[in-house]
Order: C-alpha cells, then sequence, then structure tokens
C-alpha cells in the first residue's frame, strides 16, 4: 500500500515555471527511491543540536562570543585545552530522552536527528576511537545516543545521526581549527597543510562506523561543511554507510552525491522540485543553545514554513538547541507543540503529500532589475496559500482569508466536491465560463491556517 501510493506521488508532475522547468530528469535510482519512501512521506522531522557548547551558551569568561551558539569555540578563539575543560561540568541530570520523543512526537514531526558530533568535535556518545566523549571525558558517565536511540525505538520514532566529518576542532588533522593548528591548507585552498586524511581515518571514519553498529537502525547521517571532502573522501563514507546499513539515508552536504539535497541553513527554495530535499532550520537563530537568543519563531510561522515546504516536495528538519541541563527551552517546546495541534487535525496535507501541481502561489520573480545580496534576481513570495496533493485530492491551506471567491486554478480532471478538512464542512463550488471557485466560509474557522480539500477525478491532477 505504501509503497504503491509512492509510486503514484512519483508520477505527479511538478509545474513550476523558471529554472526547476528547464532542468533535465535524473535518472532514477530504484535503490535510493526505496530507502528515500520513508522520507518522502514524513515531511517533518527534529534536529537537536546539544554538546559542550550549551554550557558556555554563547558566553566565555564574561565575554559574548556573537554568531552560532555551536561555534563558540571558533568565534572566540577558544584553544583546546581550554575548550575541553567544559567536560568537568558535562551532567544533564534533567536529560530525559522519553520526554524529547514525546515532544517530537506532539509536535507532528516523524524522525529526529542529533548531532552525534558537531565542529568542536566531542561525541555525545561512547566511543572507542576517541576518550573525547561523553561517556569516557564527563561525570555524567553515560551515552546519550544509546539512551535517545533506545526512547525512539520504544516510541517507534525514527532516529539519525549528524556527524561533522571534515571539521573538527579539537583534532591537529581535522579541518577549521587555525588558531592551535594554523590553516587547514595552502594559500591555493586545496592542498592540506594538516594531516587531513590520517584524521579521516582514525578518528571520522571509525566513529560513524560506530553509530552504524552500535545504535540499531540508523534513519540517516547528517554530514555538514564538506571542506576538503573530495568525491573520493566522501565515497569512503558513503561505503561505510551502505555496508553496515544499506537502508541508511546519507544527506547532501557528504561532499559526494547524497540520497536527498539539503539547501542551505534556513533556506526554503522560491519553486517546487521533484528530486527528495530538505531544509534545515532554526527555531530561533542558533542551533546551539544561547541563553541571549529569544527571537523564537511562532507557531504560525512555523507551520507556514512547514505547508510552504512540503507545497515544494521537501521536508522540514526544524531544531531544537537544549540547555546544558538536558532540558529543551519551554517557548519553542510551546511552539511546536501548537502546530502539532495543527498538525493531528490537518495532518492529510502534509505527511506523504506530493508538492503543487500549480506554482503561481509562491510568488514571481520581479520584473524590475533588483538583485538579492547574492546577485540573484529577488522572488517576491506570497503567502497566501499552498497547495499538496494526494490522489484524487487536492489540499488548499490558507493562511489568511482568500479574497472572495476563491479561483481554483484551473485544470483537467473532473472537480467532484470539497470541504474544510478540519471539520469536513462542505463547501460549495461555482463554476462559470470554466472556472472554479468558492467562497471561505468566514471567519476562517483555524485564522492560524486552514485547509480546505478539492476532490477531483482519477489520481493525479493534469492540466
Ligand atoms: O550545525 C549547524 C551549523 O553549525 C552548521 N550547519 C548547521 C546545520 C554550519 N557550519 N558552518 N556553517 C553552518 C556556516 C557557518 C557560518 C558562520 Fe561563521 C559561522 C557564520 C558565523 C559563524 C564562519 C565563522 C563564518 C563566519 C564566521
Amino acid at each position: 500500500m505504501r509503497r504503491s501510493m509512492f509510486a503514484v506521488l512519483l508520477g505527479v508532475s511538478v509545474v513550476a515555471s523558471g529554472a526547476a522547468q528547464t532542468q533535465a530528469p535524473r535518472p532514477t535510482d530504484p535503490a535510493k527511491e526505496k530507502r528515500l519512501a520513508w522520507f518522502r512521506e514524513a515531511k517533518y522531522g527534529m534536529f537537536i543540536h546539544w554538546g559542550l557548547y550549551a554550557i558556555p551558551a554563547g558566553e566565555w569568561h564574561g565575554r559574548r562570543c556573537l554568531g552560532l551558539g555551536e561555534w563558540l569555540m571558533n568565534r572566540c578563539q577558544v584553544p583546546v585545552r581550554e575548550y575541553e575543560q567544559l567536560t568537568t561540568q558535562f551532567n544533564p541530570t534533567k536529560f530525559d530522552p522519553d520526554a524529547w520523543v514525546q515532544l517530537a512526537q506532539d509536535a507532528g514531526m516523524k524522525y529526529m536527528v542529533i548531532t552525534a558530533k558537531h565542529h568542536d568535535g566531542f561525541a555525545l556518545f561512547k566511543s572507542a576511537v576517541s576518550a573525547y566523549n561523553v561517556f569516557d571525558a564527563t561525570p555524567y558517565h553515560k551515552d546519550i545516543l544509546k539512551q535517545l536511540a533506545d526512547a525512539c525505538a520504544r516510541h517507534g520514532m525514527r532516529l539519525g545521526f549528524y556527524y561533522s566529518q571534515s571539521q573538527d576542532w579539537h583534532e591537529p588533522g581535522g579541518a577549521g581549527n587555525t588558531w592551535d593548528f594554523g590553516p587547514d591548507t595552502a594559500p591555493d585552498g586545496k592542498t592540506p597543510l594538516k594531516k587531513y586524511d590520517d584524521y579521516l581515518r582514525s578518528k571520522a571514519e571509525p566513529q560513524v562506523k560506530e553509530l552504524l553498529t552500535n545504535y540499531g537502525p540508523v534513519a540517516l547521517i547528517w554530514f555538514d561543511t564538506p571542506r576538503m571532502m573530495t568525491p573520493e573522501r566522501g565515497q569512503r563514507f558513503a561505503d561505510i554507510v551502505r555496508t553496515l546499513q544499506p537502508d541508511t539515508l546519507i544527506d547532501g552536504r557528504l561532499g559526494r552525491e547524497g540520497d536527498y539535497r539539503s539547501t542551505g541553513d534556513n533556506v526554503i527554495p522560491s519553486e517546487a522540485s521533484a528530486e527528495a530535499w530538505e531544509t534545515p532550520a532554526t527555531t530561533n537563530d542558533t542551533w546551539g543553545f544561547r541563553k541571549d537568543d529569544t527571537n523564537w519563531k511562532g507557531p504560525g510561522q512555523i507551520l507556514f514554513k512547514l505547508i510552504d515546504i512540503v507545497s515544494k516536495g521537501g521536508n522540514y528538519l526544524l531544531n531544537v538547541g537544549p540547555m546544558a541541563d538536558g532540558v529543551i527551552p519551554q517557548i519553542p517546546q510551546e511552539n511546536l507543540r501548537t502546530v502539532g495541534r495543527w498538525l493531528k487535525v490537518n495532518g492529510e496535507a502534509v505527511y506523504g503529500s506530493g508538492p503543487s501541481p500549480f506554482g503561481d502561489e509562491y510568488g514571481e520573480w520581479t520584473s524590475r532589475n533588483a538583485r538579492d545580496v547574492r546577485g540573484q534576481k529577488l522572488f517576491l513570495p506570497d503567502a497566501e496559500w499552498r497547495a499538496t496533493v494526494k490522489p484524487g485530492r487536492l489540499f488548499l491551506t490558507f493562511f489568511a482569508e482568500p479574497r472572495v471567491p476563491f479561483e481554483i486554478p484551473p485544470f483537467r480532471n473532473q472537480l467532484l466536491r470539497a470541504y474544510r478538512l478540519a471539520d469536513k464542512a462542505p463547501i460549495p463550488l461555482k463554476t462559470e465560463n470554466g472556472k472554479t471557485s468558492f467562497d471561505m466560509p468566514r471567519p476562517m474557522l483555524d485564522p492560524m491556517a486552514t485547509v480546505v480539500v478539492v476532490e477531483f477525478a482519477g489520481d493525479k491532477i493534469v492540466r
């Protein structure tokens, strides 16, 4: 059942103007598509950035280190020997893995991805490869990943691991630590000045093996910032993953092609695409906890981004940054649960749904000569409504009351009926001059977002 539905979803043609349309269709790899089936259904996952950096939380000995919380060691140029001292303070007595998984489930998230090792090099798991890990180096003396993996198994939640394969500021051979170990490369930007392959072979590769051996099924490995990675180096990691767990997905930042495309951090593309992709994103302006960052995205913003992404064929991997004691800050918890309550009622528009058969609703490219900071033509987004599809059903999610009447963009299939998803209240369709429209009952049932389902004849929309 699951697979046949997936096949139908794949058949949905993606209508997108501009760049996406000019891309040649990629040859499909059946093994890859099979691995991706759950991912394409899931749509929404929880990212967790947690590590030693949650202790200083953006401040080093009274000095603020601006930027991302997990980048503190880099931004304040903290020497390895000093930063390592944080291990003596890592003792998250309030860490409750079941509570984290429960939050993800309440939020409507279908997978979780946690930082097994971030750029600072500290492992949240017991490792025979390096003693710089939570089990061997801290008074807590327990394996975080093992506890979370067990909780995920108990609750039927998929779990993936973020692993910084290239940057490792703790190791002389790893990329990134210029303040202790000098520049990574010669001025040509390519020739390593460090024993980079020794680091890969002695730490990164064997630790990835540990992750794929000791924690049960691993949904995905989330590699990041492939500095100095070449296709050959990337292939060594891919071989480890495929050999140990052939179903584990590889994200888009390994340095060799992955199973899906990762956008830039917090970047949502302007248009749909048929290939699998994922946006990693923050709930405030940092990944790792910072005590001074209270710029939380509200539930309405989070929900819009989720639906926007799903309507473009992607997944939303939304981050939380637990505090040093193991507790996820209350405000994002509440915001995620608010979105989760909406998904309990309206989840059919999201899980397993394909991208919009239209595309004009995303907005339009400016007709003027305005450019963004990267010199790209400006896209002027619209945020009134988004469309997602399942066989025979079109979901129109409204974030604001539509102009009355709302005109359904034309397609050939016969329209059967329309109703509000939340309470199944019928919505009369009016057809005039070949154009079908409806009046959204006012006020909108749910001002955050209200879904209208339009049933049509046939499985997929033909325009
Ligand atoms: O794990 C999260 C980030 O830490 C990681 N990717 C997400 C998922 C990431 N690594 N690198 N980057 C993101 C790009 C980093 C850019 C910056 Fe900086 C870090 C801007 C400010 C701090 C590097 C240091 C560039 C300027 C200063």
